[in-house]
């Protein structure tokens, strides 16, 4: 028998550990949770009719503080005039009233009854 001058071959390299991907130790997991924020209470301001104040009025008071066009103001103005009340918008809290108090300042100026009030919206 010969002589083994040099050692005897190291056995092949273990394959490296290969870990299941929620097991890497290094990911970052996102839990699923149920929202908990509900959306901010919105409010609708309604217009509502009266016998004095011009139809023309009205239009012009939904295009400019409601910014609608012509048509849909005066479809707005209309439903108003038939059903005694109307919405010209929803809005956060603080915007619809301070739509409410444009109108009725704009209304009192011009020497109108027209009146309008911030709702909350179911
Ligand atoms: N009813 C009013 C008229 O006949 C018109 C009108 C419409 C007034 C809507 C108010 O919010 C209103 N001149």
């Amino acid at each position: 028998m010969k002589f083994m001058a040099s050692k005897p071959p190291k056995p092949a390299p273990a394959a490296p550990k290969v870990r299941p991907a929620d097991e890497d130790g290094g990911s970052v997991v996102l839990e699923r949770r149920t929202q908990k924020t509900k959306p901010p209470q919105m409010y609708q301001v309604v217009m509502l009719n009266d016998d004095y104040t011009p139809m023309e009025f009205v239009v012009v008071v939904i295009q400019e503080f409601f910014n609608k066009d012509r048509e849909t103001a005066t479809q707005i103005m209309l439903k108003i005039h038939l059903d005694g009340k109307g919405v010209c918008g929803v809005y956060s809290r603080d915007v619809a009233q301070s739509k409410v108090d444009q109108v009725q300042q704009a209304a009192r100026q011009a020497g109108h009854p027209l009146q309008c009030v911030s709702e909350p919206v179911e």
